[in-house]
C-alpha cells in the first residue's frame, strides 16, 4: 500500500536524501520519493513489517516536522 507523510523543516536536496535514507532503511519499504517542492514523502510499504510511526518518529529524530497524512 502507498503511504504519504508530510514533512516539513527541509530545505535543500540534502534534507531530501536524508529523509529518503531514513525511509528506505525501514523493513518493507519500497519506492521512496521525497519532495521538497510538495513537503511530503510517499512511498510504499506491504503493511506488515512496516511500522510507520517509526519513520515519522525517526525523521523527527533529524530535527524536521512528519506526520502521516491520511
Ligand atoms: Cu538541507
Amino acid at each position: 500500500m502507498e503511504k504519504k507523510l508530510s514533512v516539513e523543516g527541509m530545505t535543500c536536496q540534502h534534507c531530501v536524501k536524508r529523509v529518503t535514507k531514513i525511509i528506505e532503511k525501514t523493513p518493507g519499504v519500497s519506492d521512496v520519493r521525497v519532495s521538497l517542492e510538495n513537503r511530503e514523502a510517499v512511498f510504499s510499504c506491504n503493511g506488515t513489517d512496516t511500522n510507520v510511526g517509526e519513520i515519522v518518529r525517526a525523521i523527527n529524530d533529524f530535527g524536521f516536522i512528519a506526520a502521516e497524512k491520511a
